[in-house]
């Protein structure tokens, strides 16, 4: 498999991070004792089976809407031939890609928000592992994202990097949790996550957009020593990483879409703007990504300020983003969607 020139240096063969595979349902709920001790000790942690096939499905279903919706636009502006609903949710994108290269980037990353999306982002498995670790008042960050990986596309290739390089150094001594789930199975033929064990108890390492200017990226030379584990997942499982755990995904040399989504959660205890909206005066309130709204998805002290409605959540991001790219005179043109927020870019 091709490597890009940032990764860590593996003597071509990547060590794969092997996981018991269980066919059942995962019956505990959160993480046993051993499961936590090994996710803090190597910064990464697996686990099978813990979202039902039916949860994801319906997400499937509806991203799959949005794909046909988006393209019969585009159908009827003259700019593709057809829809291709014939073909599967492996290859749908890939043929409408082939023609029209913006519909990937106008269902990428956040920009889709349904009731699916939100009720994967507050399914009670995941809530149950994120508590494990963050505690039981939980934020979930508006920094989500869809990642449909193309076969041979160099768009959905992710440098190495930290997740702390995009977000405000405050947090950096603080747990975000990314939830990374694969809506299909995920080996190393498809583009599966790879990461660097035990580095996450390092500083956040120097990052730099990388050529593109779409990825913040550490460097070869700024990439410590360690040997990368490749963490392939099936559908239905999901990969836990801290915030400073470097990861990166490669090329997808299958046939067919490596689609999956990223979650973010942390406790309350670390700044956040789940209660505030942008105040008038056009300033932001601290938050650990103050692009993005934030909202509580889980709590025991206060039940009654948790988002439950779709709705709801649909609207608070969408308002709060709006407002932030007004005040801040940085609106994203389409074309530029999958380019790095520069309030990300600000630190480096
Ligand atoms: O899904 C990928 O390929 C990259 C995911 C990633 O970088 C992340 O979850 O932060």
């Amino acid at each position: 498999m091709t490597f890009r020139s940032n990764r860590a240096e593996i003597d071509g063969h990547p060590q794969v991070c092997h996981h018991q595979s269980m066919m059942t349902m995962r019956t505990l709920s959160g993480l046993s004792r051993e499961e936590i001790d090994t996710f803090h000790r190597e910064g990464y942690l697996v686990v099978e089976n813990v979202l039902p096939v039916s949860a994801l499905d319906s997400v499937i279903a509806e991203v799959t809407r949005e794909v046909t919706a988006r393209a019969g636009e585009l159908v009827a502006a003259g700019r593709l031939s057809r829809t291709y609903e014939e073909l599967d949710f492996g290859r749908q994108l890939i043929a409408i890609d082939a023609e029209a290269r913006g519909l990937v980037a106008a269902v990428s990353s956040g920009a889709l928000s349904g009731p699916a999306i939100f009720e994967i982002i507050r399914h009670p498995g995941l809530l149950d592992l994120a508590e494990s670790l963050c505690g039981p008042e939980l934020i979930a960050s508006s920094v989500y994202r869809l990642r449909p990986k193309l076969p041979r596309d160099a768009r959905g290739e992710v440098p190495w990097h930290q997740d702390s390089s995009y977000f405000a150094q405050d947090c950096d001594q603080g747990l975000i949790v990314t939830i990374w789930i694969p809506l299909v199975d995920a080996h190393i033929e498809t583009g599966c996550l790879y990461v660097l064990p035990r580095m996450h108890q390092s500083e956040v390492f120097r990052h730099q957009p990388n050529a593109a200017g779409t990825y913040l990226e550490i460097e070869a030379a700024d990439l410590p020593d360690g040997k990368p584990v490749a963490v392939p997942i099936r559908k239905g499982g999901a990969l836990l990483m801290t915030n400073r755990t470097p990861h990166a995904s490669f090329e997808n040399t299958s046939d067919s879409v490596r689609w999956s989504m990223d979650l973010r959660y942390q406790g309350a205890s670390l700044p956040t703007n789940a209660e505030q909206d942008l105040r008038n005066d056009g300033s932001v309130p601290p938050a650990c990504y103050p692009p993005a709204r934030d909202f509580l998805v889980r709590s025991r002290e206060r039940p009654e300020d948790v988002v439950t409605d779709a709705a709801v959540f649909h609207e608070l991001r969408t308002r709060h983003r709006t407002q932030y790219d007004a005040g801040f005179a940085n609106v994203t043109p389409v074309a530029e969607k999958r380019r790095i927020n520069p309030f990300s870019l600000r630190r480096w």
